[in-house]
């Protein structure tokens, strides 16, 4: 399956940790189109307006061929929150993982009856072991 991983860049790389360990967990049964997410040397800066317009169109190039979309919102971040709604807009699957010690998940993603996937987890192994029931 083709798996469509989304976290948070610009809005902060606090939890690439976390983002680094559920990527290597969905790889190892799945194609995972976006792995620099976990990338710990992905840098948020020097981009211009050309690269921008590049990201944009190959991620929902991306978005619309994978099979699922992944996302962790702990970490909030306008282009994760962009995702999903585009998501949600091509009616795409999604399971949204969320550490409930980090932040409180966006009225507009937990207010939305698409998204019916959503889990609070507490730890990453919490987290993976989630994904493992759900993808078994
Ligand atoms: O607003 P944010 O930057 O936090 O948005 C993060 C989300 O948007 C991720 O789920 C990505 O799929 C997508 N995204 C945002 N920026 C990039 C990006 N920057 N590369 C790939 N996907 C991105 C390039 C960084 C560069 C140093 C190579």
């Amino acid at each position: 399956m083709k798996i469509y991983f989304a976290g948070s860049i610009r809005g902060g790389r606090k939890d690439v940790d976390v983002y680094r360990k559920i990527i290597d967990y969905l790889k190892i049964d799945n194609e995972v189109l976006t792995e620099h997410i976990g990338d710990y040397k992905l840098s948020v800066n020097g981009q211009d307006k050309l690269d921008n317009s590049h990201i944009r169109n190959r991620d929902i190039a991306w978005l619309k061929e994978s099979d699922l979309v992944v996302a962790e919102t702990s970490n909030p971040s306008l282009g994760v929150g962009y995702e999903l709604a585009y998501a949600e807009k091509i009616e795409k699957s999604v399971i949204i993982l969320h550490n409930k010690n980090k932040s409180q998940l966006s009225a507009m993603i937990a207010g939305s009856s698409y998204f019916g996937d959503i889990n609070y987890y507490s730890d990453v192994a919490e987290a993976i072991s989630i994904l493992k029931k759900k993808l078994q």
